[in-house]
């Protein structure tokens, strides 16, 4: 395994490699799988790192450079994780107000969405409002062989997210290979978007062969089955870097965000004319965006989309200190007693 191809020298500044260290391709609970330069090995945390993670964000996930010992013939220790560059995340479905990260030390962020039923221009927003800080997001539009006019949606999306790449594919026509301008040496790019899209199918169009199951219907308004059960990073040849494949996304709730350039840049550059420096928006007079709207320069839609956002953001930044706060000193609590409980027997 070339390690180089799948981002060693821009994570560690060197081309020398050494052998202990090696990439997270998979995580399923406490099981991994690590590719070092000599192949794909299962692999386990040391129990002394795993026992001094408090907080569920610092486990290994998928694109974690990490440190590893051979226990096994084909299994290893990770022993230490490397600091990381970047990450995606979300916070965890349900009540709880916790981070969950979905893969880390990535360049491209591919937001796919297709042409049928799961169109949706907020969906979008929301992608990028979650994921598109310190990566690249692409927005990629699939299934153009189910939609005569493509062009027009292609145009339309552009025109929306100007600061934002938007590429329009099939893998019927073989459209997908302008895509091949992502996927260079050394680069890491994640897959995500809703089930069905057609995510893990692009994964194997351009890996040239069936290498990850894919849902057998293909209807025009098929929602997807959550074919894809796990996050995966795959090599996917010479030159090309590795890529990320991710499960189908029932929902996606804001952690944190810094996406003021992607998903609304226009909303953000008319901001800056509103007349107080913290407008909200939403009542003030002499604001930009609210005049916008009323004239008919701002879609509704677009305008609304944004206040939930970012009403949702301030919500969850009022929420995680106090919860993360308290769920870190509950962890700590109860690793102590259970310390204490040992020494006592
Ligand atoms: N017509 C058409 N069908 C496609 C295209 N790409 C994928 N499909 C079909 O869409 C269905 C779903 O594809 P998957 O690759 O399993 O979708 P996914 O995004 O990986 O879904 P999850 O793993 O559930 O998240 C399959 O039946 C594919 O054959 C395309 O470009 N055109
Ligand atoms: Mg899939
Ligand atoms: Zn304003």
């Amino acid at each position: 395994m070339n390690l180089i191809d799948i981002g060693y020298s821009e994570f560690f500044g060197t081309e020398k490699i050494v052998p202990s260290v090696g990439r997270i391709s998979f995580v399923n609970r406490q099981n991994y799988k690590v590719i070092l330069e000599e192949g794909e090995f299962s692999a386990v945390l040391k129990g002394s790192l795993a026992y001094n993670i408090i907080d569920q964000e610092k486990y290994p996930v998928v694109g974690d450079w990490v440190k590893t010992t051979p226990i096994e013939e084909d299994k290893v220790l990770i022993v230490e994780i490397y600091p990381r560059k970047n990450k995606i995340n979300r916070k965890v479905s349900g009540v709880k107000i916790e981070e969950q990260v979905l893969a880390a030390n990535i360049d491209n962020v591919l937001i796919c969405t297709s042409l049928n039923d799961d169109f949706s221009f907020s969906r979008i927003e929301r992608y990028l409002f979650a994921f598109s800080s310190d990566v690249k997001p692409i927005i990629v539009l699939t299934k153009r062989d189910l939609e005569e006019n493509y062009i027009d949606y292609l145009n339309q999306v552009k025109s929306r997210f100007l600061n934002v790449d938007v590429e329009c594919v099939s893998i019927v026509d073989r459209s997908i290979s302008t895509l091949s301008k992502y996927f260079v040496g050394g680069s890491t790019s994640v897959l995500v978007g809703s089930s069905g899209v057609g995510k893990s199918t692009l994964v194997n169009s351009l890996f040239g062969k069936e290498l990850l199951k894919i849902s057998d219907v293909n209807k025009k308004n098929d929602k997807g089955r959550h074919t894809t059960t796990f996050r995966q990073l795959i090599y996917i040849g010479e030159g090309k870097g590795c890529i990320v494949d991710t499960p189908g996304m029932r929902e996606l709730s804001i952690w944190d965000s810094d996406a003021g350039d992607t998903s609304f840049s226009d909303i953000e550059e008319l901001s800056h004319h509103c007349k107080f420096r913290d407008c909200t928006h939403t009542v003030e007079t002499g604001c930009v965006v609210l005049e916008a709207v009323k004239e008919g320069k701002l879609d509704k839609e677009r305008y609304k989309n944004y206040l939930k956002l970012i009403r949702e953001e301030k919500f969850i930044n009022s929420q995680k200190n106090y919860f993360t706060r308290r769920e870190h000193n509950r962890r700590i609590k109860e690793r102590c007693q259970r310390k204490k409980k040992k020494r006592f027997y």
